[in-house]
Order: structure tokens, then C-alpha cells, then sequence
């Protein structure tokens, strides 16, 4: 329970193509759960049934020629959907919400990678998620080349995992200048290591969170 806001913790995982999320998802729910916490795992863009029809669509190649301020508004409309139908009704029942990628995404893949202003991104946050913000995000962060080199290992790419070294680097660096500017939401991993070193970095945030959350 996050005590300020009388409701449960809100946690995104974020990071570049390769870095892990989905290897260390399960981990952060598994470590949660085994401290007593009631924890939903969704993802976004997806995590209602809208949400997952959506991400078919901005994930297929056959829209290989979408338009950047599309792609944020479709962003936009599967994230509304997943905080009235999901989050948000979790949090109030005080579970915590652990989120594969969140509205982070959006100012580093829509905001770094395709180049749409910070301004116009939030615009569309405010209006889309009134006060809500994750309490925690976890960055797993890591050089671009390790990590297109982890995802070519697992076959055939979507839309967003075609675009060249250039586009994640901005995605990278966009995530970081984030980081930066809000260093006590931003937990960042170095994701560069083993997965079990990786997992180490995680379990003393986790440690740090339940404590701070008094859970
Ligand atoms: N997107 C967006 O543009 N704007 C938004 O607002 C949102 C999303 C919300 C789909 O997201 C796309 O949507 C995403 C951004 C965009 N596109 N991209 N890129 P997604 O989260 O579903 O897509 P993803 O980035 O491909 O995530 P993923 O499937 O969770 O992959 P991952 O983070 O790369 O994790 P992984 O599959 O666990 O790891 C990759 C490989 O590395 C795998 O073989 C692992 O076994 C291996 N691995 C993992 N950790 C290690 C370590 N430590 N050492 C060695 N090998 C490792």
C-alpha cells in the first residue's frame, strides 16, 4: 500500500530492446509475492482485451507505413482503456500493479525515437491519466548493441524491433535524460550483466521499495 495516496504501489519496468523486462518480470512478481504483497502483473501497450488488439496493430509490419502522431494516439487509447478497466481498480483495492512498460515508454520510443515533443506527450498523459504516475520504475538499462544482439537471438521482429542502432540509441538516451530529472522514482539496473547478478540489483531494490512502503 502506498500510504500516501491510500492505495497500492504502482511499479513499471522499463528499458531497450534485449534488456530483460520479460526475463525479470516473473522474478519481481515472484519476489513480491513470497513478501505477502497482492500483486497483478499486466503490460502495455495490451493488458485488456482493447489493449491487446491494439498492440496487434501497432506491432504488425503490415502498418509499416503508421504515422508517428498515430502511433502515439493508439498508445494512448489502449493505455486509457488499461488504467479504467485495470490499474486503476487495482490500486484502489490496494494491490500493487507491476507494469511490463508504461507512459516512459511513450516519451522515450514517441519522444526520443520518432522525435514528438515532450509537450505534446504530456499533454496527452495529463488528459489520459489525470494524477496518476508510477510510484517506481525499474530501468533496465544497458549499451544498445548488447541488447539488439540478446533480441536477434529470439526471432522474428516486430515493427518497432526492425528500426536500426540510431533509433534505440535515442530511445536510450531519452530513457536516461528521464531518469535524471526523476532520480527517486528512476531505480536503474545495469542490465549488462548475467541474469543472475541482474536479478541480485533487483532483489536489493525490491528490498529497499517494501521497506520505504512499509510492507
Ligand atoms: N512501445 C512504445 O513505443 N511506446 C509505448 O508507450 C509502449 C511501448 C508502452 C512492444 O513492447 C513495443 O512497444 C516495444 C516498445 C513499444 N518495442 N520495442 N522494442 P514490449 O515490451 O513487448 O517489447 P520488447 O522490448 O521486445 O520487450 P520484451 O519482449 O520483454 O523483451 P526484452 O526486454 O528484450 O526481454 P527478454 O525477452 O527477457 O530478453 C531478451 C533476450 O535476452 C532473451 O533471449 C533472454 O533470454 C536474454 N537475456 C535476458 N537477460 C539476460 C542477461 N542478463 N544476460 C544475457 N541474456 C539475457
Amino acid at each position: 500500500m502506498n500510504k500516501a495516496l491510500s492505495r497500492g504501489c504502482f511499479i513499471t519496468v522499463e528499458g531497450t530492446e534485449g534488456v530483460g523486462k520479460s526475463s525479470n518480470i516473473t522474478f519481481i512478481q515472484e519476489t513480491l509475492q513470497a513478501a505477502g504483497i497482492d500483486v497483478v502483473a499486466t503490460r502495455e501497450p495490451g493488458g485488456t482485451p482493447l489493449g491487446e488488439e491494439v498492440r496487434e496493430l501497432l506491432l504488425d509490419h503490415r502498418h509499416s507505413g503508421m504515422s508517428s502522431d498515430a502511433e502515439l494516439l493508439l498508445m494512448f487509447a489502449a493505455r486509457a482503456q488499461h488504467i479504467k478497466q485495470l490499474i486503476q481498480p487495482a490500486l484502489n483495492q490496494g494491490q500493487w500493479v507491476l507494469c511490463d512498460r508504461f507512459t516512459d515508454a511513450t516519451y522515450a520510443y514517441q519522444g526520443g525515437g520518432r522525435g514528438i515533443s515532450n509537450e505534446r506527450i504530456a499533454t496527452l498523459e495529463n488528459w489520459v491519466q489525470g494524477t496518476l504516475r508510477p510510484d517506481i520504475t525499474v530501468l533496465l538499462d544497458l549499451p544498445v548493441d548488447i541488447g539488439l544482439a540478446r533480441a536477434a537471438i529470439r526471432g522474428v521482429a516486430d515493427r518497432f524491433e526492425k528500426e536500426q542502432q540510431a533509433f534505440f540509441e535515442q530511445v536510450r538516451n531519452a530513457y536516461l535524460a528521464q531518469a535524471e530529472t526523476q532520480p527517486k522514482r528512476y531505480r536503474i539496473i545495469d542490465a549488462s550483466r548475467t541474469l543472475e547478478a541482474v536479478q541480485q540489483q533487483i532483489a536489493g531494490v525490491l528490498q529497499l521499495i517494501l521497506a520505504e512502503q512499509g510492507a
